[in-house]
C-alpha cells in the first residue's frame, strides 16, 4: 500500500514532474533504468563528463554548495536545516580523513519515505551523496539503513555493487580526478539511532546513545572527524537540482521551502501512501490525494510531521499549506512529512498513550527527565485513559513535560513532552470527560 505514487500535477494547475518518484513501478531500480531516466547525468555535469561543450571543467566545489544555496532545499530527516548552509560547514582543508554519512535509519512513526526512496530509486541517493561528496572534499561515506528492513538494505547493496562496475563509484569515477567509497551499514533498528550523534555512535559499534551536541558532527562525528549527515530524501533531491538549476527547484515549492516533498500520509484515510508533492501544497490537496478521510467519517485531528510534532486539530489543519514556515506558523512542525489523519472515531487519550508508549520503549535511559518523565508520562496517561485518574493530573502532566523540555541531551526528550501539551490544549475536555466520567467521550471506544 506504500507504492510509489507519483503525484503529476500541482494544485496550481502546473504540471510537475515529482523528481524522487518520477515514472517508478517496483521493477525499475536497476542502474540502466535510472540511466534511462536521466540518472548519473548530474554527477556527470559535476565531473564535467556529460559531454556538453564548454563544460570540460565541471563545477567547482563552491558551485556546487552555491546551487544547494539557492535551492533553499532543507534537511528531510525532520529538522529542515538548510541543506546547503551545513554542507558549507564541513571544512574542507581539513588535513585528515573527512566522512559523509546518510541517516536511512527511518523509525519515526507515520515515516516511511526513506525505505521507499531507496528500495524503488537506490541509485539517486547514491548519484546525490557522490555530488555531496565531491562538494565537501569526501572521500568516504555510510549509508545507515534502518535494520528492520531486509530487502531494502540488500537492494542497496546491489545498486551499490552495480554502480563500482559501472565506474560511478571507487577511485577516479568516469576517468575524473574523484574518488569516492560508498559502504552500506545495517542498523539494529532502535529508534534513538536515528538521532544523528546515536546513529555515529552505532557506526563506530558503539551503543547508539546520542553524544552532547556542540561539538556537531560538522566538526567532530565518526570516529571524532568531520562528518557530514543528511537524510535519505535529501541527499535525493541534489540530483534533480544539479539537472535542473536551483531556481527551477526553488520554482517547485515556495521561498524559503524549495522542491517537492514525500508525505507519509496514514491514518483514516481511503488511500494511505506516500505522496511526492510540490512544498507548499495546502493540506487540503493532500488529503484529497489520499482519498479523504473514511466514508462516513468527519475529520479530528492530524500529527503532521511525524509522532513527535505536536497534534493539530482540524479546523487549524485545514488552513494549513504543507511546508516548514506554515506548519510551524500553526504550532507544530512539518519534521519528516508523516501525516497521521485521526477521524472523529478516535479517542485521544488513547492516542496519546500510544504515543507514550513508545518514547519511554524507545527512551535510551541517559539523562533522568528522559527516563523517568517518559515512564510518569505514560503512566499518568495510562491511568487516565483506565478510568484512574483525578482533575489535577492534567496540570502534573503539563508539569512532567515542562520538566523534560530542553533539558535532555537529545530531541527524544522534547518530542515525548510536546505531543503530550498538545493534546492537553488541543482536547483538554475529553482528557476531563475521561476523568470525570471514567470512560470514553467517543463512542467506539467505550
Ligand atoms: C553545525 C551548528 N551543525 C544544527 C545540524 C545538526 C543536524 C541539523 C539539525 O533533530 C528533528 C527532531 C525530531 N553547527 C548546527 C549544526 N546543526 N546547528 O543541523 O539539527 P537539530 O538539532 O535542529 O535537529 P536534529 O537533532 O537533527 C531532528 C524530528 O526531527 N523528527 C524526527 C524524525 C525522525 C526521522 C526518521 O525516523 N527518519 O527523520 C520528527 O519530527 O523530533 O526535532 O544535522 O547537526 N551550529
Ligand atoms: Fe537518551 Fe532520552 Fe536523553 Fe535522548 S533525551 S539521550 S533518548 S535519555
Amino acid at each position: 500500500q506504500f507504492a510509489a505514487t507519483g503525484v503529476e500535477t500541482c494544485f496550481h494547475g502546473r504540471h510537475i514532474e515529482p523528481q524522487i518518484y518520477a515514472g517508478l513501478d517496483g521493477s525499475n531500480w536497476r542502474l540502466k533504468d535510472y540511466v534511462a531516466r536521466g540518472g548519473y547525468q548530474a554527477l556527470r555535469k559535476v565531473l564535467g563528463k556529460d559531454g556538453v561543450a564548454g563544460n570540460e571543467a565541471g563545477l567547482t566545489q563552491d558551485q556546487v554548495i552555491a546551487t544547494v544555496k539557492e535551492s533553499a532545499l532543507r534537511g528531510r530527516g525532520g529538522a529542515g536545516f538548510p541543506t546547503g548552509l551545513k554542507w558549507s560547514f564541513m571544512p574542507r582543508q581539513f588535513p585528515g580523513q573527512k566522512y559523509l554519512v546518510c541517516n536511512s535509519d527511518e523509525g519515526e512513526p507515520g515515516t516511511c519515505k526513506d525505505r521507499d526512496i531507496l528500495h524503488y530509486n537506490p541509485h539517486i541517493v547514491i548519484e546525490g551523496m557522490a555530488i555531496a561528496a565531491y562538494a565537501m572534499g569526501i572521500t568516504v561515506a555510510f549509508n545507515y539503513i534502518h535494520g528492520e528492513i531486509f530487502a531494502t538494505y540488500e537492494r542497496f547493496e546491489e545498486a551499490l555493487e552495480e554502480a563500482r562496475a559501472a565506474g560511478l563509484l571507487g577511485d577516479h569515477i568516469l576517468g575524473s580526478g574523484f574518488s569516492f567509497q560508498l559502504h552500506a551499514f545495517h542498523g539494529f533498528g532502535a529508534y534513538i539511532c536515528g538521532e544523528e550523534t546515536a546513529l555515529l555512535e552505532s557506526l563506530e559499534g558503539k551503543k547508539g546513545q546520542p553524544r552532547f551536541k556542540p561539538p556537531f558532527p560538522a566538526s567532530f562525528g565518526v570516529y571524532g572527524k568531520p562528518t557530514t549527515i543528511n537524510n535519505t530524501e535529501t541527499f535525493a533531491a541534489v540530483p534533480w537540482i544539479i539537472r535542473n538549476g536551483a531556481q527551477a527547484y526553488l520554482a517547485c515549492g515556495k521561498p524559503n521551502n524549495g522542491g517537492t516533498k514525500i508525505y507519509s500520509v496514514s491514518g483514516d484515510v481511503q488511500r494511505p501512501g506516500n505522496y511526492e508533492i510540490p512544498m507548499g501544497t495546502p493540506f487540503a490537496k493532500l488529503l484529497e490525494l489520499a482519498g479523504g478521510v473514511r466514508a462516513g467519517r468527519q475529520l479530528k485531528a492530524v500529527i503532521p510531521g511525524g509522532s513527535s510534532a505536536p497534534v493539530l486539530p482540524a479546523s487549524i489543519m485545514m488552513n494549513c499549506t504543507m511546508d516548514y514556515d506554515s506548519i510551524a506558523k500553526a504550532g507544530s512542525m512539518l519534521g519528516s512529512g508523516a501525516v497521521i489523519v485521526l477521524d472523529d472515531s478516535r479517542c485521544m487519550v488513547r492516542s496519546l498513550r500510544r504515543l507514550s508508549y513508545f518514547y519511554m520503549h524507545e527512551s535510551c535511559g541517559q539523562c533522568t527527565p528522559c527516563r523517568e518523565g517518559t515512564g510518569w508520562l505514560w503512566r499518568m496517561v495510562n491511568r487516565i485513559e483506565n478510568g484512574q485518574g483525578r482533575q489535577a493530573d492534567l496540570d502534573v502532566l503539563d508539569s512532567v513535560a515542562d520538566g523534560i523540555m530542553g533539558r535532555t541531551i537529545c530531541a527524544l526528550g522534547d518530542a515525548a513532552a510536546m505531543p503530550v501539551r498538545a493534546m492537553i490544549k488541543h482536547f483538554r475536555p475529553e482528557f476531563e470527560y475521561h476523568i470525570e466520567h471514567k470512560t470514553c467521550p467517543v463512542p467506539e471506544y467505550v
